[in-house]
């Protein structure tokens, strides 16, 4: 045995970067000399894979905006990708720009080089809090996922155990850091409350995450948690200067991020000859949509091919309902048939040509669109990105969460058929297969990701399998449902499609989607 062929890998790392192997691409401006201007908060595969490598193709020509990334609670992150510098592999299967040293089909590779620092909230406040007041930091951006926002219908959910524990920290002065918040919500305005004390301008506060509406519903539970904080304290009028300083920009992401694999880490280590404790991988195809609503500056975003516009919420709708819901649908029907992945489910005619009926004709019709937006092309686009067999999404990955996804995703398009007298047979099917998906997880003992997992499990082992009862048990779910719990037409019509499932077995799933 070659004793070389045996000796540990060297670790990535700035000091390493030059031994990285020719074909993978390395950040190609000074990283030493960038400035750290933007936090972000959930340095998950999403953040890693799309905006900081968004971030990365403009340091070169701005360098003020390198990343300070913050996890909340885990440090998996911060201690994966500290010691390489913040340092990682983006890999892009598929990509038609694949490069040519590496053998066939083989994903094109870079190193991307804007996360300068790591944090982990929860054993390092006292940084996190200087470094959100810190002055050259202009820009706070969030993929912090749906759940992460403790919302309300229409502001901050007071009741959110976190939340409860931000707004009970001890009476401070306005000037002395308030205790280690754990929400999102209580860190955004922790800092702004440490600017505005020091005289310092605040922070645009940017959501990427999948909501409709993003900035609007986080800027208003921020108000709504500023205004509950001041009412016992000295800094009054926290609120206020919030609501007329703070820009809260809607932005619409897209790119498709499968989790990091074993094989990805032992692809990358092979071609990179230094070793990546986590590499992230994502479809090549890529699009971030901004709202141009910048307080204090902002990065040259549009020199790395980000869409500036204020036509924002046309955009954000037409992804979540048009590739979100999809997703959705075949994440929860596939699952139930026993498919694996997004393309497996977009090999099985039945599963592939329901959701492009529902797609064309009873999404397109609820959607109001931008200016020049072709639906069908983006419709085309998006059913072959499905099914890139370079891309293996787990539509497990898909199915997490689903308490907080349906109703953004699907229940929205619901209502918006409800209001315009349209059939609700197509749309009730995928919120039905969420139903059983849950049922069958609970009464297999799997585990349910989801922020409601316990009450899931609960409605879901007292589940029967008849179609009336299991729905009203699942109505009860007020934070999913809303009013449309007290609508006769969406609840007979989920029953109807509970039904059409039958047991639910695979071939029970395919006669319904045939139907
Ligand atoms: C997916 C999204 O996991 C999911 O719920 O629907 O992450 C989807 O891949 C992205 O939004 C695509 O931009």
């Amino acid at each position: 045995m070659n004793p070389q062929s045996a000796s540990p890998l060297l670790r990535l790392s700035q000091a390493t970067l030059a031994r990285v192997r020719d074909g993978v691409a390395v950040p190609a401006y000074d990283r030493d000399a960038t400035r750290i201007g933007i936090v972000h908060f959930g340095p998950g595969a999403f953040h890693r894979a799309h905006q900081a490598a968004y971030i990365d193709d403009l340091l070169g020509t701005d360098p003020a905006w390198a990343i300070s990334a913050v996890s909340l609670h885990s440090a998996g992150v911060r201690d994966a990708l500290r010691p390489q510098d913040g340092l990682y592999t983006l890999a892009l299967p598929g990509d038609a720009r694949a490069d040519a040293s590496a053998s066939d089909g083989a994903p094109r590779l870079r190193v991307i080089g804007s996360i300068r620092e790591l944090l982990c909230a929860r054993d390092e406040a006292a940084a996190v809090l200087a470094r959100l007041a810190d002055r050259d930091v202009r820009l706070v951006t969030l993929t912090i996922t749906e759940k992460g926002y403790c919302l309300s219908a229409d502001g901050v959910d007071l009741q959110h155990p976190d939340i409860v524990h931000d707004l009970a920290a001890p009476e401070a002065p306005a000037s002395a850091p308030l205790s280690a918040p754990l929400s999102t919500i209580g860190w955004l305005v922790a800092g702004l409350r440490l600017r505005r004390a020091r005289g310092f301008e605040p922070y645009t506060v940017l959501s990427c995450d999948n909501l409709a509406d993003n900035g609007g519903r986080l800027r208003r539970a921020v108000l709504q948690f500023a205004r509950e904080l001041e009412r016992d304290r000295a800094d009054q009028g926290l609120a206020d200067w919030i609501e007329s300083e703070v820009a809260f920009p809607r932005s619409m992401v897209d790119s498709i991020t499968p989790a990091t694999d074993d094989a990805l880490r032992a692809q990358v280590a092979s071609r990179l000859g230094v070793e990546d404790a986590w590499p992230i991988q994502r479809e090549p195809y890529a699009q971030w949509v901004v709202e141009d609503d910048f307080r204090n500056g902002r990065p040259p975003l549009e020199r790395a091919g980000v869409v500036l516009s204020n036509e924002i919420a046309g955009y954000d709708r037409a992804k979540l309902r048009l590739l979100n819901a999809p997703h959705s649908t075949l994440a929860y029907l596939g699952s139930l048939m026993r498919i694996e992945t997004v393309a497996d489910a977009m090999r099985e005619p039945a599963l592939a040509g329901f959701v492009e009926r529902l797609m064309r004709e009873d999404i397109v019709p609820t959607l109001q669109l931008p200016r020049g937006f072709d639906p069908d092309a983006y419709i085309d686009a998006i059913l072959a990105r499905f099914r890139n067999p370079a891309i293996r999404h787990l539509l497990a990955q898909i199915a997490w969460d689903g308490s907080q996804k349906i109703p953004v995703r699907l229940l929205g398009t619901i209502a918006d058929a409800l209001a315009a007298g349209r059939p609700l047979e197509r749309l009730c099917l995928p919120v039905a297969g969420w139903l059983r998906f849950v049922r069958r997880q609970a009464r297999e003992g799997v585990a349910i990701v989801d922020p409601l997992a316990d009450t899931l499990a609960r409605i879901g082992a007292a589940t029967t399998g008849e179609a009336s009862h299991d729905v009203d048990a699942f109505l009860t779910l007020d934070s999913v449902f809303g009013a449309l719990a007290g609508d006769a037409r969406f609840v007979d019509a989920l029953a109807r499609a509970h039904a059409r499932l039958g047991d639910a077995t695979p071939a029970a799933v395919a006669r319904a989607l045939a139907d």
